[in-house]
Formats: structure tokens, C-alpha cells, sequence
């Protein structure tokens, strides 16, 4: 049998034993998300969240084939600066690792390592969905089946308002994920609080989704919950002003012909040069939000289990 290389923060492998509340981080957000610096600075700044509200945070990556649950600030930095990383998936972690190669895990790919590693909670910042015209690219991110599949909830601002947010509904209901809005009856669209839909179900306190999250487990029901938690009213942009720059940024997109794995990262790079920013501040902002949410239901559930 081959054994899976995998290593262990000293940090998490302590909170492992004492069985202290774990927050999982992806790395696709620092390598394919967002820019250098403000990458390397966003990773180290939500685990600072996350320690301050009582958790530890298990930053994953696959580095020159080992799994890291949990990253140090060298590696993290040099994650953040390093070129020709692959953005990895359901389908191609395991042959990174095999090949000794490095990799940023999307948000199905760290919930599979998360699983490996016993971690249930998991923020980022929006996960994967359906694109628009997906009827005709098949283009729906494995993000959603990974999320029918694999017992983490998933705290997200809701599906990023690039995606077609109503067939990424579906999807998700086909695949029996509950979708849950945090504190609102509306589902919140990453850069803004609003999406127009309303959200399956909503929860009003960490406690609640951690005892939702154990009830799925006690029935045995595969698969994780997607927590839609809207960004601060501070940090927002609002529908109206976001949604015209997302059709520009599609439409260069379709033009250039990008597709698969590449439309998230040039579909945010160029909202980022077009918002002049300002969607990079707006994302950093939820990050961070989901971050703390994310902190409070693990705490939540390892005082029900401890
Ligand atoms: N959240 C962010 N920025 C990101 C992502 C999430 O704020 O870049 C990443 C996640 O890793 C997610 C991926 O899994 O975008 C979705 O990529 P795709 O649409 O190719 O499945």
C-alpha cells in the first residue's frame, strides 16, 4: 500500500490531541485569488482571525508532494510567490502528489484533505459553482459534487456573482447540500449582501449550524453543508454597481476564449483591475468574516463532542 505523504503543523497536530476547535484554509485563494502581497498578507492575517476567535487554523497546500495541514509563514510566503503552481481539484491532487509536485488546493480539494485531517469547518472565500452558458460548456465546478460528498462545512460568501448563482442552486440541491444563509433570508453573492434569491434555509447562530452539522453525521448522510455568510455592510459592493463590471469581465473572457480552470482567476484579476481594487478589499473583508464564523462553529462543536 502506498502511504499518503502527509505533515502535520505542530500547531494543529497539538490542537488534534487536545481536541481544541480546527479551521480549515485553502491555498487556491493565495496562489490563483489574489495578487502578491496582499495574497501572502490576506493567509497570515485570517489565521490571526481565526486565533482570535479561539481556534486553529490549518492552512492546506500540497508542497513538492506532501500534504500540509497547516502551513509555516515561510511556506506560506513562499506559496504566495511562487510561479507555475497547479490549482488542484478533486482530480488532480492526488497525481501532484505522486509526482512530487506543489499545488494550491481548491475549495474540493481542501475539503478532501480536511476529511483526511478529522477537520470539519473550512473558510474561504467563495466557493466554485456553475458558470453562465454552462448548458453549453458542461463548465460546473467539482466544488459542488465535492460538497455532496465530503462531511466539511463550508464557510463561503455565497457562490461568486461571476457564476450563474441560480443553476449553482440546483446543482447543489441535486447533490443534497444544504444551503444556509447566515443571519438573513436572502443568499448573499460574495461581493455584495444580496443576490436577488432567496436562500434555501437560513441560521441565526454558529451553534445552530454546528448542531446541523452533527445531526447530518448522526444519519448518516454523506456530504458537507455550504454556510453563505454575507459580507459586512462596510465592506461591500452592491449589486448595482458590481454586476456591470462582471458582464465586462465575462465578455472579455468569452473573447479571449478562457476557459476550465483558468475563468475564476481571470474573471477576478480582471474585476480587480477594473474595480480599481476595490474588489480585492471587498474579498479580503469576507475572507476574514468567514473566517471568524468559521471559528465559531468549530468551537461550537468541540464543546458538543468534547
Ligand atoms: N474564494 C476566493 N477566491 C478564490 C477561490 C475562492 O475568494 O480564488 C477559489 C477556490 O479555491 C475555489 C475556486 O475552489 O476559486 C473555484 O475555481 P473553479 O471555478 O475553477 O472551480
Amino acid at each position: 500500500m502506498t502511504d499518503l505523504p502527509i505533515v502535520y503543523a505542530p500547531e494543529v497536530a497539538e490542537a488534534m490531541k487536545a481536541g481544541a476547535p480546527l479551521v480549515a484554509l485553502e491555498s487556491t485563494i493565495i496562489t490563483h485569488g489574489m495578487p502578491y502581497p496582499q495574497n501572502v498578507e490576506t493567509a497570515k492575517t485570517v489565521e490571526a482571525d481565526v486565533r482570535a476567535a479561539g481556534a486553529v487554523p490549518a492552512t492546506i497546500a500540497v508542497l513538492d508532494g506532501v500534504l500540509h495541514i497547516g502551513l509555516t509563514e515561510g511556506q506560506l510566503e513562499a506559496l504566495g510567490q511562487a510561479t507555475n503552481v497547479m490549482k488542484v481539484s478533486r482530480a488532480d491532487m492526488p497525481v501532484c502528489i505522486a509526482l512530487g509536485q506543489t499545488g494550491a488546493t481548491t475549495v474540493a480539494a481542501t475539503m478532501i484533505a480536511a476529511r483526511i485531517a478529522g477537520i470539519r469547518v473550512f473558510a474561504t472565500g467563495g466557493i466554485g459553482g456553475v458558470h453562465r452558458g454552462a448548458e453549453e460548456t458542461f463548465d460546473i465546478s467539482a466544488d459542488l459534487t465535492e460538497l455532496g460528498q465530503t462531511p466539511v462545512t463550508v464557510v463561503a460568501a455565497g457562490p461568486k456573482a461571476i457564476l450563474d448563482i441560480e443553476k449553482t442552486l440546483e446543482v447543489l440541491e441535486t447533490q443534497g447540500v444544504p444551503v444556509i444563509a447566515y443571519g438573513q433570508d436572502e443568499l448573499p453573492a460574495f461581493w455584495s449582501r444580496s443576490s436577488g434569491l432567496a436562500a434555501p434555509l437560513r441560521l441565526d447562530t454558529a451553534g445552530e449550524i454546528a448542531q446541523a452539522m452533527e445531526m447530518r453525521a448522526a444519519m448518516g448522510i454523506p456530504g458537507g453543508q455550504l454556510v453563505a455568510n454575507p459580507i459586512p455592510e462596510a465592506d461591500e459592493i452592491p449589486r448595482a454597481e458590481i454586476m456591470p463590471v462582471v458582464e465586462t469581465a465575462l465578455r472579455e473572457a468569452a473573447a479571449q476564449r478562457i476557459a476550465a480552470k483558468e475563468v475564476t482567476p481571470f474573471l477576478l484579476r480582471r474585476i480587480f483591475e477594473l474595480t480599481g481594487g476595490r474588489s480585492l478589499t471587498a474579498n479580503i473583508a469576507l475572507v476574514r468574516n468567514n473566517a471568524r464564523l468559521a471559528a465559531k462553529i468549530a468551537a461550537a462543536h468541540a464543546t458538543a463532542t468534547s
